[in-house]
């Protein structure tokens, strides 16, 4: 298979934070750190193409709902201003890069970096079409992404070698409902560079 990146594309890094890819973060995502490198390759071609390269984090108050606390289902991560929340330092950002905040809301979880955020107005300013996704986690914040995208109309493209997840099976099964949904898996070799 062959993708390109068209003049209406774009790179969506998403959550690629300490907290996720540290060895000592809150809520590691296996494999987060392995993907670094692939996810820095396709940073590099966006650059080199003149194409937005968006990248989102998971920007939690300290009283988040979805932490256990308040009865969610993860431990306190990501929060406003702490280290935890910081891009993972071997991530190599361009200082153009769109950072996108999200789960900004205490009392809304959110999950897509497309919810109750700019994103996709800024895209419609910019003129994309075509979303490219790789990042963490494969079933959670990449799948909800992935799923608004496709229903906002994007053609997404959904990195498969950039991608990793909490678990080996969800995360197969998300892959397989993101493909059902629509979106096109691909890899660093299926690139029209
Ligand atoms: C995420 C769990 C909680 C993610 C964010 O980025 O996939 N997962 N918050
Ligand atoms: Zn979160």
């Amino acid at each position: 298979m062959k993708v390109a990146i068209t003049k209406s594309s774009a790179l969506v890094v998403v959550d690629i934070q300490n907290d996720f890819c540290a060895e000592d973060g809150a809520l590691p995502v296996p494999g987060c750190r392995t993907i670094i490198e692939n996810v820095n390759r396709y940073i590099e071609i966006f650059e080199r193409t003149n194409q937005a390269v968006v990248a989102s984090r998971d920007w939690h108050p300290p009283n988040h709902i979805s932490f256990k606390a308040r009865g969610g289902p993860w431990p306190p991560h990501c929060v406003q201003g702490s280290v935890g929340a910081d891009f993972y330092p071997e991530l190599k950002l361009p200082d153009r890069a769109i950072v996108i905040s999200k789960g900004t809301n205490p009392d809304a979880e959110a999950y897509s970096a497309f919810d109750k955020t700019e994103l996709h107005y800024l895209f419609s300013k910019l003129g994309v079409r075509r979303v490219f996704v790789c990042g963490v986690a494969t079933e959670y914040c990449v799948k909800a992404t992935v799923e608004d995208a496709l229903e906002l109309g994007y053609e997404v493209i959904l990195l498969g070698d950039a991608i990793a997840g909490i678990s080996k099976e969800s995360s197969q099964r998300a892959i397989m409902e993101m493909i059902r949904s629509g979106a096109i898996l691909a890899e660093f070799k299926d690139l029209l560079t």
